[in-house]
């Protein structure tokens, strides 16, 4: 058995697909559906990023609409307002991937805490939550949105450790994206990267964690594994 942890996920990218928004752009834009899907996630993490340098806070709903709009902008289409409005609604109902029903089930089976840590908005995860029957199994939602700063501000793994009530040590960051995992041990929590593509590309800022999984079942299993 596991000795129980408190994980903190990651959302987009991690639990939740971003770029499975393609399906819905292709109606719109045919062939340079995946394109806009990818310059619009890279775009909303771009401005989080300059967003925190400059000292401002605009939240993430803000920033996803902002971005989508480059993301149009550089291949030079123009959408209605309400095609707009309907992406933007489209995001609160993104695809998990495959494994993050079993995986959370397991993973609550043997005891652990779960809890959403995200740029998103609380109104956006509630919903992307609700809609992708994340919760339950996660309990708590802790959103950037609570400390009006983004990823990977150290304060924003800070504060999740105190609504968690433990020491940052002793929460585990899961996520996708290693600029949370680098950013998330940096503040001092435990990370697991998972690796989604499946190609063990992480970045050079910072060393791979120690736990690194392919899906959240693995994850299960080598909790259980850690704990032998
Ligand atoms: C999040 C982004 C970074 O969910 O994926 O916080």
């Amino acid at each position: 058995m596991a000795i129980p942890e408190a994980l903190a996920f990651d959302v987009y990218g991690t639990l939740v697909d971003p770029i499975g928004i393609a399906a819905e752009l292709e109606r719109h834009a045919g062939d340079a559906a995946r394109r806009i899907a990818e310059t619009w996630r890279q775009k909303q993490i771009e401005y989080t990023f300059r967003l925190s340098m400059m000292e401002r806070y605009e939240d993430f709903e803000w920033v996803t609409h902002r971005s989508l709009h480059q993301a149009l902008a550089v291949v030079g289409l123009e959408l209605s307002a309400g095609a707009v409005d309907e992406l933007m609604a489209s995001y609160d109902r993104l695809q998990r991937f495959d494994d993050v029903a079993e995986g959370l089930d397991r993973l609550r089976e043997a005891g652990h805490t779960l809890a959403i840590l995200s740029n998103g908005t609380p109104r956006m995860l509630e919903r992307l939550a609700l809609n992708a029957g994340l919760r339950p199994p996660i309990e708590e939602i802790v959103s950037v949105d609570e400390v009006r700063v983004y990823k990977p501000s150290p304060r924003v793994y800070l504060h999740a450790a105190e609504r968690l009530r433990r020491p940052p040590g002793e929460v585990r960051l899961v996520s996708s994206n290693p600029f949370d995992v680098v950013g998330a041990e940096t503040a001092g929590m435990r990370a697991a990267w998972v690796d989604r593509s499946g190609v063990g590309l992480f970045d050079t800022l910072g060393e791979p964690p120690r736990m690194v999984v392919r899906s959240l079942v693995e994850l299960a299993a080598e909790l259980d594994r850690a704990a032998v």
